[in-house]
């Protein structure tokens, strides 16, 4: 079964930017996007499970992973 994938982030961040370039430019589809800037719940959801308020952060099946670089090279291996 496909992983749940949920990528939390906001628009104004540069490394969310990094990271929606490369599912964008990749075709990486079935990643839900959370803004939690737009989206009170997610932002509450980051911290209460993530444990810090950090984006860009990628759900991966429920288990949060920090770092634009992690996430971008974990994607990598996940769609190859
Ligand atoms: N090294 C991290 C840096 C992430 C980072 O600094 N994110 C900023 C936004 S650009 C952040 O979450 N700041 C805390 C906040 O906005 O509450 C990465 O590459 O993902």
């Amino acid at each position: 079964m496909a992983k749940q994938l949920d990528l939390y982030y906001y628009p104004e961040c540069p490394y969310c930017q990094r990271v929606l370039r490369a599912i964008n430019n990749n075709g990486w589809e079935g990643i839900t996007l959370k803004n939690i800037h737009a989206d009170a719940e997610a932002d509450a959801t980051l911290v209460r499970v993530g444990g810090k308020h950090q984006v860009p952060c990628l759900f991966i099946d429920g288990e949060p992973m920090y770092e634009s670089l992690d996430i971008i090279a974990w994607l990598e291996r996940e769609y190859a």
